[in-house]
């Protein structure tokens, strides 16, 4: 655990040296949390406020989130989540801690959603460092992976947000060894990808 927080920092930093190398959604996200300052942590409880109201699910559904693919996992030890993404937001090249472009839920065997992640997401071809000249994309502090796996979509910005459920491996972790996709529905691997 030790190595790997001490190792992550030094890869992020490297890659950014590098350019920005797209990164595979995989397992080895962002994972401790680092220390956030006092500013940050108020902001993530305002977020928290602000968007109670989509633990409800058609709240979500009517303020434009829809159902994107289905669950995502990463193996059978860590879930991601069923993604709803909010297609105007997705559009834009606008980062808004209050507005995230994707809400994420847990589907339960009963057929319940449970809120338990934002993402927010930029494609790369709205923010593109080289030729906007803006910086690559941060957000809570924390710097948004370039990813290149997912199923059916460009090259997007994406950094995910735990604030509805916890997550032992950081606040901003790509997937949740508590969340799951129920077996017999369908889900996404992306182990493989
Ligand atoms: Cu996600």
């Amino acid at each position: 655990m030790k190595l790997r927080k001490m190792i992550l920092p030094a890869i992020v930093g490297l890659s950014l040296l590098l350019g920005q190398l797209p990164a595979s959604v995989s397992a080895q996200g962002p994972t401790a949390t680092p220390e956030l300052p006092d500013k940050t942590m108020r902001l993530i409880d305002d977020v928290r406020g602000a968007t109670a109201q989509f633990r409800d699910l058609d709240t979500a559904k009517k303020a434009g989130y829809d159902k994107f693919l289905t669950c995502f996992r990463y193996g059978d030890k860590r879930g991601m989540g069923q993604h709803y993404v909010n297609g105007t937001l997705a559009g834009d090249d606008v980062l808004d801690p209050m507005k995230p472009e994707a809400l994420v839920y847990e589907p339960r065997a009963d057929g319940t959603m449970i809120l338990v992640a934002f993402e927010y997401l930029v494609f790369a071809d709205k923010w593109d460092p080289k030729k906007t000249g803006r910086a690559a994309p941060t957000l809570y502090g924390q710097p948004l992976m370039l990813m290149t796996n997912i199923p059916d979509t460009p090259l997007v910005w994406g950094l995910h947000l735990w604030l509805w459920s916890y997550n032992p491996e950081g606040l901003f972790a790509n997937f949740n060894p508590l969340v799951s996709c129920p077996s017999g529905m369908p889900s996404i691997d992306m182990s493989g990808m």
